[in-house]
């Protein structure tokens, strides 16, 4: 029998000459395939001596570094379970998840170590390690005791190999569970869909510019080098001015559209520095008509959009090689790249747009898209109930987001009907950010909402009402949210008013205040 662990796939993937650079740095430093190789096996050394039961979970909340990365393959090689957390949570949201996914490894900063730790102990949580993102720290200190040798897990499909925490409209966030069959066919589907070149075909070169505790940089931008053998160029911290002057060394490059708008605002962006790039990739958030466009006469590059999920990795792309499931006008493999569109579904993927009362529209009618496919996670852990709410009866997982098929079989997403703001391709759940406001002392209830923003795309704003006879101040109300929530969660501005308007039923319509706060941020 094949050993299903993604890692036996990933490394299968390494160049033949280990020699070679997997990964080079923005600080001058070069990591080749063996020492990805030879690392990863240090740690997984490391995590097997703990004698850990299989499946275990290793929370990690670090800064973004190569061995970050080789932590994350040691994981999948240990045969235990990922858990990133972005470096932007704070004491009350790591409380939430070490207590909720009780891993039996907490990875934290070394400056982050008392708080972290003190929690990770409370939890019941055995081992903790520190790793700092300029290789410092006690996880990297222990393994170098352990042989660069390691045998590889036995996993089977089925097996779970991440968790990716998605908050939720409603109560608490939810760990998504992801299998190695799950990462694997999506990275093998996109892998062929993006046409990734190997070395005898000029071999591609990836730009890595995003946090690698989020589905895109640390799964689609990640495994997408890694199971092609890919070079990458690593920056620890996205920086407009890097990724340009990188452009000529690459031919990949994987963003949300904050990262284009903040490059498209840099006068060294050119044709030129794009001359040897293939691919510019966009996705998480929507990418504006306007981004679309601006970079394609800017560049001469037309961006590819896809779309995509915690929960499902990504669903829909763009097409980047004529796409036979797809024919034009002309009867030829359809090859358009349409901006405003997140392109077709992707091979072995279902995509399905539902009315409410659960029928399928009528043509290219707007409604609930629902989606099938390996690449459909293994339910939120321990929360059955919640599981089975998400998924209809008929298997379908229903994404929360709204939109339309054109006959021609592009996706256009539309909206969402979950409640949700995503600002710099970070989700923002306003029912979160409005349950720590009402719980501050004098405030009556609040409404958080999302406003189109020229640089993260859309941001929060908060609008509050006070009880009787107390008083509020926005500052007072936006330093609250600072000391307790990650800093990309915090609303840019928060108004008090006498009330918020509602609706017949008694709903506050958060539609109004949109509307009249969506100038707010205009460039
Ligand atoms: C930072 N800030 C944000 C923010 N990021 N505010 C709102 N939204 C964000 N995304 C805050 C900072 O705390 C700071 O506030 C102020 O805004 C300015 O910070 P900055 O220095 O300009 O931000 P920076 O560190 O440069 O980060 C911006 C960014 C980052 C765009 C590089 O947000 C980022 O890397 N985004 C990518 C997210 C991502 O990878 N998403 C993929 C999810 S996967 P103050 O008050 O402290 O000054 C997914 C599935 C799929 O969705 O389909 O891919
Ligand atoms: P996350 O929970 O962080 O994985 O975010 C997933 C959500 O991001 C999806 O449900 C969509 O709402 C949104 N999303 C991802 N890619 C796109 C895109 N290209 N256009 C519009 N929304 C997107």
């Amino acid at each position: 029998m094949t050993n299903a662990n993604l890692f036996a796939a990933l490394r299968a993937a390494f160049p033949a000459d280990l020699d070679q650079t997997a990964v080079e740095t923005d600080s001058g430093l070069r990591y080749s395939w063996r020492d990805l190789d030879h690392a990863s096996a240090m740690l997984a050394n490391l995590l097997d001596s703990l004698d850990l039961p299989p499946s275990s979970r290793v929370a990690v909340q670090v800064e973004k570094s190569v061995e970050a990365l080789m932590l994350y393959l040691a994981t999948l090689r240990a045969g235990h379970v990922f858990l990133p957390l972005n470096t932007a949570y704070q004491s009350a949201e790591i409380e939430y998840f070490v207590g909720n996914a009780e891993p039996a490894v907490v990875v934290c900063t070394p400056a982050n170590f008392g708080w972290v730790s003190k929690i990770a102990f409370k939890a019941g949580t055995q081992h903790v390690f520190t790793l700092g993102d300029d290789r410092t720290g006690s996880l990297l200190e222990r393994a170098k005791h352990h042989s660069d040798q390691h045998a590889t897990a036995a996993k089977a499909p089925n097996d779970m190999a991440a968790i990716l925490y998605t908050s939720g409209t409603t109560g608490r966030s939810k760990g998504a569970m992801l299998t190695h069959q799950n990462l694997l066919s999506n990275a093998q589907v996109l892998q062929r869909y993006w046409g990734w070149r190997s070395e005898g075909q000029g071999g591609d070169v990836l730009i890595h510019a995003l946090p690698i505790f989020h589905v895109h940089g640390l799964f689609v931008a990640m495994h997408g080098a890694l199971i092609n053998g890919s070079k990458m160029l690593w920056l620890n911290k996205f920086d407009p001015k890097t990724v340009i002057r990188w452009l000529p060394q690459a031919t990949v490059f994987m963003g949300v559209p904050t990262l284009y708008t903040r490059m498209l605002a840099e006068p060294a962006l050119t044709a030129d520095a794009c001359r040897h790039m293939r691919l510019f990739i966009s996705g998480s958030a929507p990418l504006l008509i306007e981004t679309f466009q601006e970079w394609q006469q800017r560049t001469g590059h037309t961006i590819l959009e896809r779309y995509g999920m915690s929960e499902t990795i990504m669903l829909t792309s763009n097409p980047c090689l004529p796409d036979d499931r797809h024919l034009n006008t002309q009867g030829q493999p359809e090859t358009e790249r349409r901006g405003g569109t997140v392109g077709f579904a992707l091979p072995g993927v279902g995509l399905r747009v539902m009315t409410d009362k659960g029928t399928p529209v009528e043509g290219d009618d707007i409604g609930n898209i629902q989606v099938k496919g390996p690449n459909v996670f293994a339910g939120y852990w321990r929360m059955p109930e919640k599981t089975a709410e998400e998924f209809t009866a008929d298997g379908w997982f229903k994404t929360g987001d709204v939109g339309k098929v054109d006959a021609r079989g592009y996706v256009t997403i539309v909206g969402r009907s979950k409640d949700l703001i995503i600002s710099g391709g970070y989700n923002v759940y306003p029912a979160e950010i409005e349950g720590f406001i009402n719980d501050l002392p004098g405030v009556a209830e609040s409404a958080v909402v999302g406003v189109p923003h020229p640089d993260f795309g859309e941001v929060g704003v908060a609008v509050v009402t006070a009880k009787p006879g107390a008083s509020v101040e926005p500052d007072a109300v936006l330093a609250a949210l600072k000391a307790a929530l990650a800093n990309f969660k915090i609303p840019k501005r928060c108004f008090v008013v006498a009330e918020l308007p509602r609706n017949t039923m008694g709903k506050v319509q958060k539609n109004l205040l949109r509307e009249q706060h969506k100038a707010l941020f205009k460039a």
